[in-house]
């Protein structure tokens, strides 16, 4: 038997399948170290895994941040990618559905301060390094039982673009999407992540899905109702994007800290800076790390 980079490991089950490929737990043979492995089968029609996609995933490795999931190998095997990262027992979404179950199903007003607190510096060190994430989601997102939570996937959006459905046909949410990309706009840059954080937010002191759109069109008209059908006023060029419609339904916004009653002043304050239609005009990372609501 020729001798395979994946020996190291050794699988141990399979935790799930994510948007890019299925994730395994292994352990290191040498150490007994619990990991993660996520294969992602790379459809080329050339053999081989693309040399920019083994770069840029390279690139990864440098990423060294408590709130972003670490990755520590690479395995490049015929059309496959093995990535190797640190190992966390479940994702916040699981969290909450479990808390769901057990009839209590927000987290606590400090849970809520500390997790967007440590996903904001985590973001802010990718951002920081003009890096963004725009796929984050609540399965994105993984906690341990000592309060630390941790983004994975990021740079991977970026590299294989945001696929309708992941590789096994499931349909990928649209929930965390913000108005600028849904209005089809082509230039969107770090607010996107803002937006993705602003409604993981509400998500997580309501106990639900702050945005539950089943579709494009669905979810667009789901945030209108909330924050009301946007304007030229409030946010200049909107009427010029490529998926805009005149005959838009028109909504007022709605009060938010009716919506989110677990929510302090403060909180509130810092949700709709976050969930601001003008990405130009949206609270950036660093200043939301400042907001008020931090220092309650
Ligand atoms: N889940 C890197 N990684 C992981 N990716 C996922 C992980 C994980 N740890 C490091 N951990 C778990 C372990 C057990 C469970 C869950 Cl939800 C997550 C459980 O009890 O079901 N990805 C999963 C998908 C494969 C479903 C969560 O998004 C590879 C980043």
């Amino acid at each position: 038997m020729i001798k395979s980079p994946l020996d190291k490991y050794q699988r141990i089950e399979k935790v799930g399948e994510g948007t890019y490929g299925v994730v395994y737990k292994a352990r290191i043979v040498a150490t007994g170290e619990i990991v993660a492995l996520k294969k992602i089968r790379l459809e080329t029609q050339e053999e081989g895994v693309p040399s920019t996609a083994i770069r840029e995933v390279a690139a990864l490795t440098e990423l060294d941040h408590p709130n972003i999931v670490r990755l520590l190998d690479i395995i490049h095997q015929g059309n496959d990618l093995y990535l190797v990262f640190e190992y966390l027992e479940q994702d916040l979404k699981k969290y909450m559905d479990k808390l769901k179950e057990l009839g209590t199903p927000f987290l606590s007003a400090n849970l809520v301060r500390s997790y967007l607190k440590q996903l904001l510096s985590g973001i802010l060190y990718c951002h920081s390094r003009r890096m963004m994430h725009r796929d984050l989601k609540p399965q994105n997102l993984l906690v341990d039982r000592s309060g630390n939570i941790k983004i994975c996937d990021f740079g991977l959006a970026r590299m294989y673009s945001i696929p309708m459905r992941s590789y096994t046909h499931e349909i990928v949410t649209l929930w965390y999407r913000p108005p600028e990309v849904l209005l089809g706009s082509k230039l969107y840059s770090l607010p996107v992540d803002v937006w993705g954080i602003g409604c993981i937010f509400a998500e997580m002191s309501n106990g639900k899905p702050f945005f539950k759109g089943d579709s494009e069109i669905d979810q667009l008209y789901h945030i209108f109702q909330i924050c009301g059908t946007p304007n030229e006023t409030m946010w200049p060029g909107v009427s010029q994007l490529p998926d805009w419609r005149p005959v838009f339904p028109q909504w007022r916004p709605k009060n938010l800290a009716e919506l989110c009653p677990n929510l302090s002043p403060n909180g509130i304050d810092l949700l709709r800076k976050m969930l601001t239609y003008d990405p130009a005009k949206r609270i950036s990372v660093k200043e939301a790390l400042s907001h008020p609501y931090f220092s309650e």
